[in-house]
């Protein structure tokens, strides 16, 4: 039987239909009646059924690495949260949460924590991710609202991405942007320092000057007002601070951006002449020590122009998590309570405070993530609970945060799977994970669909919410915590909000309250009885006491770490197209490391020969926090001087790869949004004294200096380096394979010095290292795929001669790789991404590869001509 599902993995939140295939697995698909998606899924959504697997998976609660009773690690933690409170009061105990968790889980934890322990010591990832917007849009709007909906991307002329990587971020949006651009023409701006996948289909890229976005949106404040684009009606009745704001963007200089004179003007040209402009911003405007003025630069210019709102119109924060928006409406973040009801308003505290009957209530904001973990490590901070997230990966100065968590009286861990924040904890609760547990979640547009089970609970693993419910029955507030399903959660969380639309917020689901939980639809809200679904502010109407908007005077300022002679690079951190933040569920799917296996920076061609180093070779960066070891890919897609470098890589997948070891612990002073996208570094070559490339079907754990580890269809394979050899290449593959016994052919290349070593049990291949004093060229996917065979004929590192090898893969979804692609273009004279489709069903699938393919086939004419 099919299950109507949604997908766990990026904030478009697409609608999947799961239909289990009665051996733990199921088959997957887009929804084609979910309005987010209408049946497409991208790359990750469709490969979530080989992430379903169980070996993974921690099964039983974990007390000190070792398996225990539920009973026994439940009371363990009600009594040592319960001590904690009683000896140092409850600014010593804390929660860490995530965008991730459903509505419920957040809901339970957030009235346990804030209503019963009395503590406002409780974030979120989300401050890491969405919260610069959150406080823009406060200050602007009196709410955090979204205004607009995904149609108005397709319903706009012009749309304008800053800070967004749509393309690889929110592919089944960038299909939909995609597809209204070929039907309609809409034009399409892309705002980022870095030519990224989504700038194939921009008409116009702007690689401003990292940090420089304030800058840029004050230039467009002004020139909407001198070319007569302000609709002064709007302003008259809606908006405060016109002037004040418009008189600060003066001041400021759009040389700061460092973008040519023409390319600035093309852009305020089609911005000032269209009245149907979106502008979609992420995380290149949020994680920056100014992401709040940032945001309030592109709020402003939509509020001057009335372009909010309407259809086709708005300024349109795009939410990473599935949940990051449903988290924000139950009050995950340390100063909000559920509902956009704000801890620090008296009234509301009140409100919620009754409708809980709870005991303590905090008075004051607790700590924000950066804070929270300073906290940990200074000792003021002992008792702690991470929830759904992999903080010693993620956080900024990541090196200093798993310092803190270990060093914490005691760390409580819920995960579905070992990670390095789970090694660092003193018990580990088992979660329920995708397809086993049940709530719902809020995407970008503020629609809120049901997650449904459909798989049973494996091993004794429990759902969030109901974790957090037994710990407080055991802390002696059962009645309070006595919902019997998911759905009870739901239904008072929807009657709190009833309570908060009296009180005139704008988040209001009550009309859900009796609503039949099983078959809830995707439904936007609010759903009160003031208002239902539909778009925000096109005639006013703001949170604010006089109703008004606020316009804020925003100051440019760049990053706080300026480059210099020490630190000379400014490393900007992201997300590639296949792999989910740390990995932990993207990393199990093969089809999904076949794009990229290993992490890499970015460096320009000058400045790579400037510093010696050659395409896949190794460099070191380092900053004042850290260092990192990196695959060097050479690229004019980041400007000189800047490099990218991706967020994904954990000590599980390549030790020297974990990013947030460099990146700084700097925030944002009102949001406290750490700056992930500006650190700076020193990079130079590393120089090992030989590469590997290694597939074995049991996991690797390399005593080497560089490695990288990926599954593959067959088992795993792995990058790696060390700075010397070892003397006997048998003897280190056989430890690193754990295979003392196997037979062991191998070929030495006396002249190349290279090695080839292959292990076999008697008939099948095992395992196979393939060494060289220079990065080891071979047909990486076909070595893996050959692994297991009953011949040794991997050795030779690339298919037998008359069979092509396809290369690394391009299209994740049809497993096209790119030698087939540029064959094919060549050989059959396919022009058009459409043609190749037609051809190799590349780019039919989720469609994330086609700005990939476009990009073969520009360098291919460019040759040509
Ligand atoms: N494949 C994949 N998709 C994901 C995720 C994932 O892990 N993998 N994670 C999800 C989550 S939680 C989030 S928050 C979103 C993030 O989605 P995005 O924000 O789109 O992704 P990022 O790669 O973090 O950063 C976006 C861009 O900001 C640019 N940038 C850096 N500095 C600046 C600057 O100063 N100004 C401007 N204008 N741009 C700048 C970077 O070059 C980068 O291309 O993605 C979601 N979707
Ligand atoms: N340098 C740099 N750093 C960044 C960013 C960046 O752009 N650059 N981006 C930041 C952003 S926007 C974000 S959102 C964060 C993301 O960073 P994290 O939230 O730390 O990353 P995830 O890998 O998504 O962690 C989710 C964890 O939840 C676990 N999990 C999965 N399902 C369940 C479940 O049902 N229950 C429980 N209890 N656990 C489960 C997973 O195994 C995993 O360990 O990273 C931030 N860090
Ligand atoms: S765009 Fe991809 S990752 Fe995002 S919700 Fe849809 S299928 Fe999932
Ligand atoms: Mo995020």
């Amino acid at each position: 039987m099919s299950i109507r599902t949604t997908c766990p993995y990026c904030g478009v939140g697409c609608g999947v239909i799961a239909t289990p295939d009665g051996a733990g697995g199921a088959r997957i698909a887009g929804d084609p009646d979910h309005p987010a998606n209408r049946g497409r899924l991208c790359s990750k959504g469709a490969a979530l059924g080989q992430t379903l697997g169980l070996d993974a998976r921690v099964l039983t609660p974990l007390i000190g690495g070792q398996p225990a009773e539920w009973d026994a690690a439940l009371d363990l933690v009600a009594a040592r949260f319960a001590a904690t409170l009683a000896e140092h009061g409850p600014e010593a105990v804390a929660f860490y949460l995530s965008g991730q968790m459903l509505t419920e889980d957040y809901y339970v934890a957030n009235k346990l924590a804030k209503g019963f322990l009395g503590t406002a010591n409780i974030d979120t990832n989300s401050r890491l991710c969405m919260a610069s917007t959150v406080a823009g849009h406060r200050r602007a709007f009196g709410t955090d609202t979204v205004p607009g909906i995904y149609d108005d991307l397709e319903e706009a002329d012009l749309v304008v991405l800053v800070g967004s990587n749509l393309a690889w971020c929110h592919p089944v949006l960038f299909q939909r942007l995609s597809a209204a651009r070929a039907a309609r023409g809409t034009r399409v701006v892309v705002i980022d320092p870095r030519r990224t996948a989504t700038c194939e289909i921009a008409d116009l890229h702007l690689p401003l000057a990292p940090g420089s976005d304030a800058a840029l949106f004050n230039a467009l404040l002004v020139a909407l007002a001198d070319r007569g684009a302000v609709d002064r009606g709007y302003v008259a009745a809606h908006v405060a601070g016109f002037e004040a704001a418009l008189a600060e963007a003066r001041a400021s200089d759009p040389a700061m951006t460092g973008l040519p004179a023409g390319d600035l003007e093309t852009f305020l040209d089609w911005f000032c002449t269209t009245e149907r402009v979106v502008t979609v911003f992420s995380q290149g405007i949020n994680q920056s020590s100014s992401g709040t003025d940032k945001v309030n630069a592109i709020l402003n210019c939509h509020l001057a122009s009335g372009r909010i709102g309407r259809p086709g119109m708005g300024p349109f924060s795009v939410t990473g998590q599935p949940n990051a928006m449903g988290g924000r409406e139950v009050g995950g973040l340390a100063n909000m309570l559920a509902c956009h009801l704000e801890l620090e308003n008296p009234a509301h505290r009140a409100a919620v405070q009754g409708f809980w009957a709870s005991p303590a209530m905090p008075q004051a904001s607790g700590l924000k993530a950066v804070e929270m973990f300073r906290a940990v490590a200074e000792g003021r901070i002992r008792a702690l609970w991470i929830i759904h997230t992999n903080p010693a990966v993620s956080m900024p100065d990541a090196g200093a945060v798993a310092a803190a968590i270990r060093g914490c009286d005691f760390v409580v861990v819920s995960d579905i799977t070992q990670t390095d924040t789970t090694r660092l904890a003193h018990v580990v609760l088992p979660a329920l994970a995708w397809g086993e547990k049940s709530g719902t979640v809020t995407n970008s547009d503020r629609t809120i669909s049901r997650q449904r089970a459909f798989l049973p609970a494996p091993g004794q693993a429990r759902a969030d919410w109901r974790i957090l419910a037994e710990v407080a029955r055991r802390m002696g507030w059962g009645a309070a915590f006595g919902w019997q399903s998911e759905a009870e959660v739901f239904a008072e969380y929807a009657a709190l909000s009833g309570i908060a639309g009296q009180l005139g917020r704008d988040f209001d689901i009550s009309g859900l309250a009796g609503a039949d939980y099983d078959a809830l639809p995707p439904t936007r809200w609010p759903v009160g009885p003031r208002r239902q679904g539909g778009r925000f502010f096109g005639a006013g109407g703001f949170f604010t006491p006089d109703a008004r908007a606020r316009m804020i005077p925003v100051a440019p300022r760049p990053p706080v770490a300026a480059t210099g002679p020490r630190y000379p690079f400014r490393l900007n951190t992201g997300r590639i197209r296949d792999q989910w933040h740390t990995m932990t569920r993207t990393g199990l799917a093969p089809r999904l490391t076949q794009h990229i296996a290993e992490p890499f920076v970015e460096i320009h061609p000058e400045d790579a020969a400037a510093l010696g180093l050659a395409p896949a070779t190794l460099a070191c960066l380092t900053s004042p926090e850290g260092e990192a070891i990196l695959r060097v890919a050479v690229t004019d897609r980041v400007a000189r001087g800047q490099v990218f470098a991706p967020m994904h890589w954990t000590a599980d997948t390549a030790p020297t790869g974990r990013i947030d070891r460099l990146v700084a612990a700097v925030t944002d002073p009102v949001s406290g949004q750490p700056e992930s996208k500006a650190a700076v570094v020193a990079i130079a070559p590393l120089a090992p004294a030989w590469y590997g490339f290694a597939v074995s079907t049991a996991p690797m754990q390399p005593d080497a200096t560089y490695w990288a580890r990926a599954r593959s269809e067959t088992g795993w394979r792995c990058e790696l380096a060390g700075l010397e050899a070892p003397a006997d290449w048998e003897a280190w593959a056989r430890a690193l394979f754990g295979l003392p016994e196997a037979i062991c052919l191998s070929v030495e290349d006396r002249i190349r010095r290279s090695w080839r070593l292959a292990f076999m049990d008697g008939r099948r291949v095992l395992a196979a290292l393939f060494v060289a004093p220079e990065p080891v060229e071979l047909a990486r996917n076909h070595v893996a795929e050959r692994l297991g065979a009953e011949d040794a004929g991997l050795l030779a590192g690339r298919p037998a001669q008359g069979v092509p090898d396809p290369g690394p893969i391009v299209c994740a979804c049809l497993t096209v790789g790119l030698n087939t692609i540029t064959r094919a273009i060549a050989t059959q004279g396919l022009t058009s991404v459409e043609a190749i489709g037609a051809a190799l069903q590349a780019g039919t699938g989720c469609g994330a590869c086609r700005p990939e393919l476009a990009a073969l086939l520009a360098r291919r004419l460019e040759a040509a001509e």
